[in-house]
Formats: structure tokens, C-alpha cells, sequence
């Protein structure tokens, strides 16, 4: 049984995703960070930096219990440990990984950073507007691709999907405007938001 310590944002959402559409059992702690929920001791001793998400697998490799914070790192844990959603075929891996760090380095921080930034008393719109841009600018990369395939890295569904979907999630619930005017980019999330899994994961 694992532990899964989160809020419903994309990185709580990445890693509640990975643990349903890998079937593996867990149970939610939510975690509320409007109350500091994530700066007790108990919480800062599994993740010191005061972050969700958090996972305890007391059943880990060999038996022995791990911690894991980060995501994608939880993400990555859980296809492993289930063997879904990495291709065996290692010629078709690289394309999958490169998806998946846009994804999660590259779509998710950006966004966050925005975000922030729009939601502060005083907001700077130019700078807003610069990083709004930029997160377009993936999704336009991305509308483009499912111009031509059904999912991140080609037919199969894969951890890049699962990472994207939990920031595309948040984006369009938080700032819908981010994500407007890519029709590809909403016929992919229309088919990954059809999956019992991620149903499952969204309701918190
Ligand atoms: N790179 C980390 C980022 C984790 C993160 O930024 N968590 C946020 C919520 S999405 C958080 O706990 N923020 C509260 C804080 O930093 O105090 C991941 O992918 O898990």
C-alpha cells in the first residue's frame, strides 16, 4: 500500500494520475497548503522542502519502504513499478522522455511561474503576458503534433501524457485563456479526460 500526501494542484494531480492509471493501491492524505499543511515537521521529514507531492511506498524495492517527493520522479516510480506507460522497445523511450521533461519541466514551472505572477496583489501584465506566451508557444508545438499523432510520443498512451494532462488539467481550470485556440491540443485532452483513471485522479 502506498501513501500519497497532495493537494489538486498539476504536481498533485501528475502524481494522484501515475498512481491510478498505474493501478497501484494508495491512500490520499490531502494536504491543505492554504493552512501550511505541507511546513509541519511530520510533512518536512518526508520532504524537506515543503512540497507536495509526497509518496510512502512501504512496500518499495526489496521489500524496504521508500519516500519519493517530486512528480515526475513518482510518475516514473509508478510506471516502473507497474511496467506500464514506458515503451520495452528502447529505440522508442528517447522520444518519450524528451515529451515527457517538456511536459514536466518546461509546460508545468512555466506555468506555475505565471500563475504566481497573476495572482499576486500588485500584477506586472507585461510579465504576466511573457510567460502566458511562452506556455502557448509548448501548446502550439503540441497542437501541432496531435496534428499528426494521437498522443505525446506517438499512438500509445505514455508517462508524457499522463504529465501533460495533470498540467493541462490545472491550466485550463486555473487560466483557460493559456490553453485557447489549439483544437489538436483540446481533441487529445478530450480523449485523456474520457479515461476512468484520470476521472478517478481529478476528483479531490
Ligand atoms: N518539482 C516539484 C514541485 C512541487 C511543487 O511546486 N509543489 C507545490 C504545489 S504544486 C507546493 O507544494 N507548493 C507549496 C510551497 O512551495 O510552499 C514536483 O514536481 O513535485
Amino acid at each position: 500500500m502506498i501513501d500519497l500526501y497532495a493537494a489538486p494542484t498539476s504536481n498533485g494531480m501528475r502524481a494522484r494520475i501515475a498512481l491510478e492509471e498505474c493501478g497501484l493501491p494508495y491512500t490520499l492524505h490531502k494536504i491543505d497548503l492554504q493552512k501550511g499543511e505541507h511546513k509541519t515537521p511530520s510533512f518536512l521529514a518526508m520532504n524537506p522542502n515543503g512540497q507536495i507531492p509526497v509518496i510512502v511506498d512501504r512496500e518499495g524495492p526489496g521489500g524496504k519502504p521508500v519516500t519519493l517527493a517530486q512528480s515526475t520522479a513518482i510518475l516514473m516510480y509508478c510506471a516502473e513499478k507497474s511496467g506500464k506507460f514506458m515503451p520495452k522497445d528502447p529505440s522508442a523511450r528517447p522520444a518519450v522522455l524528451q515529451a515527457l521533461m517538456n511536459a514536466s519541466t518546461d509546460v508545468t514551472p512555466v506555468f506555475g511561474a505565471m500563475f504566481a505572477m497573476k495572482t499576486q496583489k500588485e500584477v506586472h501584465a507585461p510579465s504576466v503576458d511573457v510567460f502566458r506566451e511562452r506556455v502557448r508557444g509548448f501548446f502550439k508545438v503540441w497542437d501541432d503534433r496531435f496534428a499528426k499523432q494521437k498522443c505525446c510520443a506517438g499512438d500509445e498512451v505514455t508517462v508524457a501524457d499522463l504529465s501533460l494532462y495533470a498540467g493541462y488539467a490545472r491550466i485550463k481550470g486555473a487560466a483557460p485563456e493559456t490553453v485557447e485556440g489549439f483544437a489538436n491540443v483540446a481533441r487529445w485532452a478530450q480523449m485523456m479526460a474520457e479515461r476512468p483513471a484520470i476521472q478517478r485522479a481529478l476528483k479531490f
